[in-house]
């Protein structure tokens, strides 16, 4: 049976992105009949420092973001990860999977470690078979992710094969990533060849959903690009990072295809094209963020939520987990 199952890190504002690329996509594709399981992977957040209130703070407003953007907490299941102790415990002997090497060509691990991997926290390292652990300890068949997320999904069945061969069984599913849509990878307002990130020190290269309108205006208004005009082709967008980056999240927000938006648009100058583009994200987004205001001054319900949803995790997680210590040779 299909199973889906994504996280989202409450690490810090949410942003356009992790709205199209990510919440947009979870809310549309809530279908009677699929159990989708969302996760604020609190545990992952602090494979990077994390101030312990903001943490907290940070996991009610996601908790709210995910509301406000549609998805709805009885059809759904809403939790956070470190109330359902499994996935702790199946990232553990998925550490005993998982080889090194694979580790280290983690892109992720290489960019935010950095130069200074010495220094880096091993939750950083190990961050992907927690990951692997989030997915699979749900048996989950499917997982909508970003773009940036993709490496991540590969060695989750990497290690879904591994395990199986190890022990000569067919219980964990191999996953399958589902990154479709026209903003799977929404780029910087600033560099067209850098993602939106909640981590870039500039606040003009994202739109956060708490931005009001004045500010999202403002921030498309600023947007780098290029000269020209629009183009009158799909085409003409090749070789045009900023455009197309502008012209994908125009067709995400609007639910059309770029050939749609091209159509529509193509051989405007940006001093119109920008302020549609505001309009329409403005009049997408405001609701949103209003709405998370809104949820976001009551934290016991949001908690009762998350309670909920936890619950609801753990007995989907329980049988799953007696099964792998089961196979791995633990004495129960
Ligand atoms: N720019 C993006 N475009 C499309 N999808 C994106 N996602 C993130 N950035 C973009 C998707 O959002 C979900 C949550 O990802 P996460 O919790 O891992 O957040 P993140 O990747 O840590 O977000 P940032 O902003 O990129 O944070 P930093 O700066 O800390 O790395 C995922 O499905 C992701 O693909």
């Amino acid at each position: 049976t299909p199973r889906v199952f994504s996280g989202i890190q409450p690490s810090g504002n949410l942003h356009l992105g992790n709205y199209l690329g990510a919440l947009k996509r979870f809310a549309d594709s809530q279908t009677a009949g699929i159990q989708s399981i969302f996760c604020m992977v609190d545990m992952h957040a602090i494979t990077v420092w994390q101030d312990p209130e903001a943490l907290r703070r940070q996991t009610r407003e996601l908790t709210a973001g995910f509301i406000a953007s549609g998805v709805d907490p009885e059809k759904s299941i809403l939790f956070n990860q470190s109330q359902v102790a499994a996935h702790a415990e199946l990232a553990w002997i998925f550490n005993c999977v998982a080889r090194m090497g694979w580790m280290k060509r983690m892109t992720q691990w290489k960019d935010k470690a950095g130069k200074n991997q010495e220094n880096a926290s091993l939750g950083l390292f190990a961050y992907p078979a927690l990951m692997a652990a989030d997915i699979l300890v749900y048996h989950a068949t499917h997982v909508p992710v970003g773009e940036d997320q993709k490496q991540h999904l590969e060695l989750t069945r990497d290690i879904a094969i591994k395990f199986n061969n190890d022990f000569g069984v067919d219980f964990f599913p191999i996953t399958e990533p589902v990154i479709e849509g026209t903003a799977t990878r929404v780029m910087s307002l600033r560099d067209g060849t850098k993602k939106m990130s909640k981590s870039d020190p500039s606040d003009m290269s994202r739109i956060n959903l708490t931005d009001d309108a004045d500010a999202i205006a403002q921030k498309i208004r600023k947007a780098k690009t290029d000269p020209e005009p629009l183009p009158e082709s799909v085409e003409g967008l090749a070789e045009r990072p900023e455009a197309r980056n502008l012209v994908n999240i125009y067709a995400a927000i609007a639910d059309l295809s770029v050939e749609q938006v091209i159509a529509e648009h193509g051989g405007q100058q940006f001093g119109t094209f920008k302020p549609a583009l505001a309009d329409l994200a403005v009049a997408k987004l405001e609701p949103i963020s209003s709405e998370m205001k809104r949820l976001t001054a009551d934290p016991a319900q949001i908690d009762t939520i998350l309670r909920n949803g936890s619950e609801r995790a753990r007995e989907i997680a329980a049988p799953i987990m007696e099964k792998t210590y089961e196979i791995v040779g633990m004495v129960r």
